[in-house]
């Protein structure tokens, strides 16, 4: 039998990078010979792909507070985890997800006021077991953050939340990996460096996290 994959979660906040480099992390690991899938959260399956719009249109409405957008983020996820996560792991292929339970923990949580206790808890019911061997966060500043945000083009609800939004999720990022929120390895990484430099620290990290 094959050995489980491993799961490794890139987090931050929108405009940090995670898109970037997720793409190289792809390259990186086949050149490794390793079996990799890439996917993402809210969505990686089509049924959570509906969900992920589903919420975007209802929060651009206005029309859904932290306790709603929590239950639809769970939502999708269960879908992810039985769907796309799991069946990948236990074929010994690993996942390497944009975003991942934390975002809720970050969002919802931190951003939103919904209860940090409440969101680990379902989140250790929907995950059923699967716990990341790796959290990576792209670290930014609020600064440089709306600096980044005013630049990009396309953009959903989260993204258009104010400087203070953005504070509370920066630090609320901040303060889960300072913790190792959820008992499970987070490495910070500083995304104001060069791509480059922030891709080779991401691969010292995998590097590590397949050892
Ligand atoms: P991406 O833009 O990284 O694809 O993420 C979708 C948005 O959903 C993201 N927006 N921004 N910036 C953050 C938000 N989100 C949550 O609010 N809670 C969650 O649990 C997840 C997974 C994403």
């Amino acid at each position: 039998m094959s050995e489980r994959g491993k799961s490794i979660y890139l987090e931050g906040i929108g405009g940090a990078g995670k898109s970037t480099q997720i793409k190289f992390l792809l390259e990186y690991m086949s050149s490794l010979g390793q079996e990799t899938i890439l996917t993402r959260e809210p969505g990686g399956n089509p049924a959570a792909e509906k969900i992920r719009g589903l919420i975007f249109k209802l929060k651009g409405e206005g029309v859904i507070n932290a306790d709603h957008q929590m239950a639809l983020f769970f939502a999708a996820r269960y879908l992810w985890v039985t769907e796309v996560v799991k069946p990948n792991l236990d074929k010994g292929i690993h996942v390497i997800s944009d975003r991942s339970y934390f975002s809720t923990v970050a969002y919802q949580g931190y951003a939103e006021g919904g209860d940090l206790d409440t969101i680990l808890k379902i989140a250790d019911v929907v995950m059923e077991g699967c716990k990341p061997d790796a959290v990576i966060l792209l670290d930014i500043s609020p600064e440089e953050a709306a600096m980044r945000r005013s630049k990009r083009s396309e953009s959903d609800p989260f993204d258009s939340e104010g400087f203070s939004y953005v504070t509370r999720l920066i630090n609320g990022y901040r303060d889960m990996a300072q913790n190792n929120l959820g008992n499970v390895p987070w490495t910070v990484i500083n995304g104001e460096q060069s791509v480059e430099k922030v891709s080779d620290e991401i691969k010292a990290v995998l590097s590590s996290t397949l050892c």
